[in-house]
């Protein structure tokens, strides 16, 4: 090595002796400004979530920096929903504003390309609303603080189950996709631990407009409720074509469903659909009251599940830079993976060394539009 390679390394973040500080925990004192990138999908199909994620992100920050000793930067990019973009994305953030971690990206099927390249970088990224199966084993500086689908898949079939007194239903899932199909075998595996019969199985392909067939099918075999594993984009043609043919099934879906924009988009059709999720405007865990109350304030609409988690990211990635008090890539990479039992808006959260997140699920029905407790 050479003393050109030498000083040139202090410009990075994996080795910046100025992002670490002194005192620990809430006396941390890191002079340098610690840089933080975002990538969600800000436009086209995922903005839906990305652009509440954004506002979530930005108010944790904002009180997180309140609180003094550090202060946080970030640095927003829009993947515009694409993989193109968000490896566009994560290369920016990480070679030329050499960020000390990555927030994001929206979808898993954008995050299984980008957090190879976060990986071999050596840059932790934190996903909030990578939910498929496989996300925190791409590598140790991989870690999500998002409701694995699977976890909410597990909570949802069970509680509707008990709620409708389900017997009898039908799968409809999107098996062109890594996601949706990973998805769908969970759901197989859930069913036949609650003894519920399968008496159609469904499947489409992501770009699909038309679905009567299937729901022709869905609808000759009465089931008691459908199960669907669809992406954001063909979620909403779906649930719609589906009550116009007369479906009246309660419908349990996947974490898109956790949107009010999709609500919204639905109008009546998206009466009595069931999702597991991450939060709940309703839960009593700490900090949810005033963190609604200043969402709303701040960006005018209240906040919904994707906001929640980019709020708590902002304090999870804060924890892990004053563990050691140290905000260079490596240290928050060993520490993310040490956070045990940190008392969220989500409810107690904790993140293991393999990056995965442990939280309880909350399901919810919609309910006169809005998201209600099952
Ligand atoms: C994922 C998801 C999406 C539905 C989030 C918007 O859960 O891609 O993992």
């Amino acid at each position: 090595a050479t003393g050109a390679c030498v000083s040139q390394d202090t410009t990075d973040a994996s080795s910046d002796s100025a992002l670490s500080g002194s005192g620990t925990g809430a006396d941390c004192t890191i002079d340098e400004t610690v840089k933080i990138g975002a990538v969600f999908s800000l436009t086209e199909a995922a903005a839906f979530a990305g652009a509440y994620q954004q506002e979530g992100l930005a108010l944790g920050f904002e009180e997180v920096n309140a609180a003094g000793g550090i202060t946080y930067e970030v640095i927003q990019e829009d993947d515009k929903t694409t993989v193109d973009g968000s490896v566009a994305a994560f290369e920016k953030l990480i070679d030329r504003d050499k960020v000390s971690a990555i927030v994001g990206p929206t979808l898993s099927n954008m995050a299984f390309t980008t957090y190879t390249d976060a990986q071999s970088a050596g840059v932790p990224a934190l996903g909030v609303s990578t939910t498929a199966e496989g996300i925190p084993e791409i590598g140790d500086y991989i870690f999500r603080a998002s409701l694995p689908e699977e976890v909410a898949l597990a909570a949802s079939i069970p509680a509707a189950k008990e709620a409708l007194g389900l017997a009898k239903v039908a799968v409809l899932y999107d098996s062109a996709d890594e996601f949706t199909a990973s998805a769908f075998n969970t759901i197989k595996d859930v069913l036949t631990d609650e003894g519920i019969e399968i008496v159609a199985e469904e499947t489409f392909e992501t770009t699909d407009t038309d679905f009567s067939a299937q729901l022709t099918s869905v609808l000759d075999a009465e089931p008691d409720a459908v199960i669907l594993s669809a992406l954001p984009g063909a979620t909403v043609p779906l649930v719609k074509q589906a009550r116009e043919l007369g479906i009246e099934a309660p419908i349990v879906g996947g974490n898109a469903f956790n949107s009010p924009v999709l609500v919204g988009a639905l109008e009546d059709a998206a009466e009595g659909l069931i999702v597991g999720g991450a939060w709940s405007a309703a839960a009593d865990t700490t900090g949810n009251a005033e963190f609604i109350a200043n969402y709303t304030e701040k960006f005018g609409r209240a906040p919904d599940q994707f906001a929640a988690q980019a709020y708590t990211a902002a304090f999870l990635i804060d924890q892990a830079v004053r563990a050691d008090c140290d905000a260079n890539r490596e240290a928050i990479k060993d520490n993310l993976g040490q956070i045990l039992e940190f008392d969220s808006i989500l409810g107690p959260i904790s993140i293991d060394e393999g990056g995965e997140v442990t939280q309880e699920p909350v399901v919810q029905i919609i309910r006169d539009g809005a998201f209600t407790l099952l």
